[in-house]
């Protein structure tokens, strides 16, 4: 067995391919603060084996998850692979079984109709289960405790796509679970299913809608009232998978459609909002203000993937590609369908996060990874091309954006706010943001101040190994860990 000797598995990003527990990590730097108190969880691809096809896109690694828990000013790691089906099956076949990233047409036939998920994009905590997402594919329940997997969870039946999004949100004030499925009815369908889901993890809501093309909807925004399906032009079509091309192409033919619905009506309209085509991946937040809705993404004028080929054969365009932190505002008061772009930063950036607490209402601060001036080229990019040597904090009150450089020869991964325990002002509380130090091979954890984002961390927290890059992740209280899940007699 041996891995393609390309950038994707080599190198920061040779794949880890192990399981470990250590405890009571070395603390380098500062001290952890002995009020965070529960465990950080990240999730990113990491494959089981070489792929099948004799290369493959980052997208497509099965998902490795890993925990920190705090206690005490002590952390202990813990990583697990998630046994989907589809690493189950190769387990045991001992090789890859599953092709291309999305194309079933590319698979060995004995996998035929199982399910090609890798839960590796996010993970969810909600109504006491902890779900590993992929947006190809249903969640899958993994134990919050020891990481070992329950296995796949469609809400008792209730998901009748065949997909979920890995970007759902939660109403904080109420619990409410909001999320959907695209390519709903199976891989490049137009069809979007839109689902909410109660405090106790019941789906109370359902409706189905379809989109003006197909394409990847990574994301989508709620608001109080509203939610908006963001269609960008980086398209899909059955054709393309059975003539083994990449699954997305970027089409800049095509507008954007914004399709705004009304929460929880079964019978209202999709009104579709139309734009230039422009590159959105990553909501930071969305809420109303005065009839208009306000969508805060991270916008480029392509599409950041350099493996998602123009579907004219244009080469990738790395300037166009960049992201910048926008907002979208659409006027629900009037009766055209246009809508706005502002910059709310003038750092390129992405992986955008927020004070959870503030989720679906108008806010204040958002925590990125971005890109000074001048990355060192030397250095490995992530998936994307990016190379994110900053830690930021958007400030949307002043429009200013403080940023914490990780260091030479290092890259951050996606920094997640953590609130404070007992205090209830937003953006009170610790970022952790998960850095690559390249020239060591090996990874840090950075806990940083939210409220002096540039100041010297509050902690540096060493691993003794690398951890590949990775994407999205969450904060678990202890005493949420602690609590039996709604309906259980655990
Ligand atoms: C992304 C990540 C995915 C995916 C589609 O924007 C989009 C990130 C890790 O998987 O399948
Ligand atoms: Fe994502």
């Amino acid at each position: 067995m041996k891995f393609p000797d390309v950038p994707t598995f080599r190198g920061f990003q040779a794949p880890g391919r192990f399981e470990a527990d250590i405890r009571d990590l070395e603390v380098v730097q500062g001290e952890v603060p002995a009020d965070l108190d529960g465990a950080y969880y990240r999730v990113g691809p990491d494959p089981q084996f070489p792929p099948l096809l004799g290369d493959d896109i980052f997208l497509n690694g099965d998902g490795m998850v890993s925990v920190f828990r705090f206690e005490d000013g002590r952390v202990d790691f813990t990583c697990r692979w998630v046994r989907t089906p589809k690493f189950l099956a190769e387990r045991e076949a001992g090789r890859a079984l599953f092709g291309a990233y999305r194309n079933p047409f590319t698979d060995d036939p004995r996998v035929r109709g199982l399910s090609r998920g890798t839960a590796n994009t996010n993970l969810l905590w909600h109504a006491g289960r902890m779900l590993a997402l992929k947006e190809d594919s249903h969640p899958v329940e993994i134990d919050p405790l020891t990481l070992r997997t329950i296995g796949p969870w469609d809400y008792e039946g209730a998901l009748t796509s065949a997909t979920a999004t890995a970007h759902p949100k939660v109403d904080a004030d109420t619990g409410t679970l909001v999320f959907f499925g695209y390519a709903a009815k199976g891989e490049t369908t137009a069809d979007i299913a839109y689902y909410e889901a109660d405090a106790d993890g019941k789906v109370v809501f359902e409706r189905w809608l379809t989109a003006p093309y197909s394409s990847m909807v990574h994301d989508f925004a709620v608001t109080e009232n509203h939610v908006v399906f963001p269609v960008v032009p980086l398209v899909s079509d059955l054709q393309r998978l059975k003539d083994g091309l990449p699954h997305f192409a970027w089409d800049p033919s095509q507008p954007v459609y914004l399709g705004v619905l009304p929460r929880r009506d079964p019978t209202a309209d999709v009104r579709w909002f139309v734009g230039d085509p422009r590159f959105a991946s990553h909501t930071m937040n969305a809420f109303e203000e005065d009839g208009r809705i306000h969508i805060d993404m991270s916008v480029g004028d392509s599409v950041v993937f350099p493996f998602f080929p123009e579907i004219n054969g244009a080469p990738f365009d790395p300037e166009a590609a960049t992201p910048y932190m926008s907002r979208w505002t659409l006027d629900l008061r009037r009766a055209t369908d246009d809508f706005t772009q502002t910059r709310l930063s003038d750092v390129p950036g992405e992986f955008p996060r927020i004070d959870e607490r503030r989720a679906t209402r108008s806010y204040r601060y958002g925590y990125m990874s971005m890109q000074s001036g001048v990355p060192d080229p030397t250095m490995p990019a992530s998936a994307s091309g990016m190379r994110f040597d900053l830690i930021g904090r958007v400030d949307l009150a002043t429009g200013t954006t403080a940023t914490h450089y990780v260091g030479d020869t290092s890259a951050t991964q996606e920094p997640l706010f953590v609130p404070r325990r007992g205090a209830a002002g937003e953006g009170e509380g610790y970022i952790m943001a998960l850095v690559n130090r390249y020239a060591e091979m090996r990874s840090d954890l950075l806990i940083l101040d939210a409220e002096n984002v540039d100041g010297e961390p509050l902690a540096t927290v060493r691993l003794p190994l690398r951890l590949r890059n990775g994407l999205h992740g969450t904060w678990l209280d202890s005493e949420d860990i602690a609590r039996p899940r709604a309906g259980s007699e655990e």
